[in-house]
């Protein structure tokens, strides 16, 4: 197995494991990706996954360049679904996930960071899409999440150029979330502590309102919150959050 899932408390977290190719996802390792997602979805205790990849140089380097070669248009089209469902599924998670970016994410790997909802990176972190020196384009959702995330000229250059994005300028064009100095599994541990004991149900609504800012005109993405937010009024975390605020203590979640 070239991926692996272990959980720290209520934490999981998914583990890349093919340093020697640079963490490079072969389509087994997309289809192991989507067996662990769906092993995570099936946890119950656990309230967010981290995503990192095994080695010290890379979080992975992309599509395994080696076996995208001498396919026919049919099979082509059908692995880039195929990485298309399963960042899907990943970017589909009732918890919330975290890309720990400790070297190279290049391409598929960059696509695999961009699924998640958070993006973490080390100083050494390197982004970049280099499709378009392959003479291809990225296949695995970049063209659609990067521009969301960081607007259309700048993912269009960063695609049509393929140049490479070191950690200080992920984080200044807000590609990265923050770069970690020290540990990443330790900070990354720490930052999904920041938001794990509030509320599941209002986590999941918050989430779903603000990708649901991407698709729909302002008014009907307007109703949508008034929806989800009335139905978090309605949770007794609600309630409870509120009474804790009047009784002057830390409220107490039950994901109720
Ligand atoms: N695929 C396969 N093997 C890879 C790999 C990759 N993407 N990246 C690295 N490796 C392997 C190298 O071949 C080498 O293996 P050996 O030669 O030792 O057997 C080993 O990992 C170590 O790599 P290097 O020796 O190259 O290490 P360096 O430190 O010198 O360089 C590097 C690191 C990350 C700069 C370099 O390895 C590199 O440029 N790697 C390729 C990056 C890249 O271009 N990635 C692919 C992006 S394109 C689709 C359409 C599109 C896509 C997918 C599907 N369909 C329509 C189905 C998306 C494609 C992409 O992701």
């Amino acid at each position: 197995m070239s991926v692996e899932l272990e959980k720290n408390g209520d934490i999981a977290i998914l583990r890349l494991n093919r340093p020697e190719a640079l963490n490079a996802l072969s389509f087994q390792i997309l289809e192991e990706i989507g067996s662990a997602i769906d092993d995570v979805a099936r946890m119950s205790d656990v309230r967010a996954l981290l995503v990192t990849g095994a080695g010290d140089k890379a979080f992975c380097a992309g599509a395994d360049i080696k076996e995208l070669r001498n396919r026919s248009l049919i099979a082509q089209k059908r692995g880039a679904e195929l990485g298309q469902t399963v960042f899907a599924k990943l970017d589909a998670l009732p918890i919330a996930s975290v890309a720990l970016v400790n070297g190279y994410a290049f391409g598929g790997g960059a696509e695999l960071a961009l699924a998640c909802t958070f993006r973490l990176a080390s100083q050494a972190a390197i982004f970049g899409l280099p499709e378009i020196k392959l003479g291809l384009i990225p296949g695995y959702g970049g063209t659609q999440r990067l521009p969301r995330l960081i607007g259309e000229g700048r993912a269009l250059e960063i695609i049509m150029t393929g140049r490479n994005v070191n950690a200080e300028e992920a984080e200044r064009i807000g590609l990265v979330n923050a770069v970690v100095e020290g540990d990443l599994m330790e900070a990354g541990i720490a930052f999904a502590h920041r938001f794990t004991r509030y509320s599941l149900p209002a986590l999941e609504f918050a989430r779903c309102a603000v990708q649901r800012a991407h698709e729909l005109p302002l008014a009907e993405g307007l109703r949508v919150e008034a929806d989800l937010s009335t139905l978090a009024y309605q949770t007794k975390d609600a309630e409870e959050g509120m009474a804790a605020f009047e009784e002057k203590r830390k409220p107490e979640f039950r994901d109720e």
